[in-house]
């Protein structure tokens, strides 16, 4: 899970983990590690979500947006490689104890890039978009906090996110629980999908 700070990663996580396992805020910038979750519906695979620190954190300025694409680059690097995460730069914190957490992560990744539903089309979404786009990794946008949205702005919103970013955007909460069950599918699925 990728996405500006604030966004609602962390929150999105807890939701789908249906615990509260990552640390959210009010305030932007609160997950700053890469953290991985073992999850597992089921008798779906096992699936690992990784929570990384959001983009844009305004305190941070420019040197944390450039820091934020050189760790980020480097994780998809290595895990697509196969070689693991243990030296990718990143300090983890991983929840899971199981070693194979490291195979896991070489074998196949899918990356969501999160948006605010609110506001479709901030300049700093399409570049991540772009940016994501030229990963050797599968990527799909998803839209959060759609319970703050009103019946006509989802209509509306939704169609400019689709127009925004070329793809279908399924629209989440983690307040509610609204979408998750699609969201999962497209969890699942779309490691095995090939990059764009
Ligand atoms: N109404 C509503 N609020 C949400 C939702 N998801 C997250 N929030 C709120 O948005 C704020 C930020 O949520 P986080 O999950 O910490 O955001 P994050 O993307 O992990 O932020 P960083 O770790 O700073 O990058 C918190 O106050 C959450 O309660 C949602 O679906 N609906
Ligand atoms: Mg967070």
């Amino acid at each position: 899970m990728v996405g500006r700070s604030n966004v609602g990663k962390s929150s999105l996580i807890n939701a789908l983990a249906r615990q509260k396992v990552a640390r959210t805020s009010a305030a932007p910038g609160k997950t700053r590690l890469a953290n991985f979750y073992r999850v597992q519906r089921g008798t779906g695979p096992k699936t690992y979500l990784v929570d990384l620190p959001g983009y844009g954190y305004a305190r941070g300025g420019d040197a944390s947006a450039v820091e934020f694409r050189r760790l980020t680059e480097a994780y998809f690097a290595r895990a697509h490689s196969g070689s693991g995460i243990r030296d990718s730069g990143f300090e983890q914190r991983v929840q899971s104890p199981e070693p194979r957490i490291q195979e896991g992560l070489g074998l196949r990744i899918g990356v969501l890039l999160l948006v605010d539903s609110r506001h479709p089309g901030l300049q700093s979404d399409l570049e991540a978009w772009r940016w994501l786009q030229q990963q050797p990794c599968p990527c799909g946008v998803i839209g959060t906090k759609v319970d703050k949205l009103t019946r006509a702005e989802r209509a509306r919103h939704s169609r400019e996110l689709e127009s925004c970013f070329d793809i279908p955007v399924p629209l989440v909460s983690a307040e509610t629980g609204e979408g998750l069950e699609e969201l999962w599918k497209l969890i699942v699925t779309l490691p095995n999908q090939t990059a764009a």
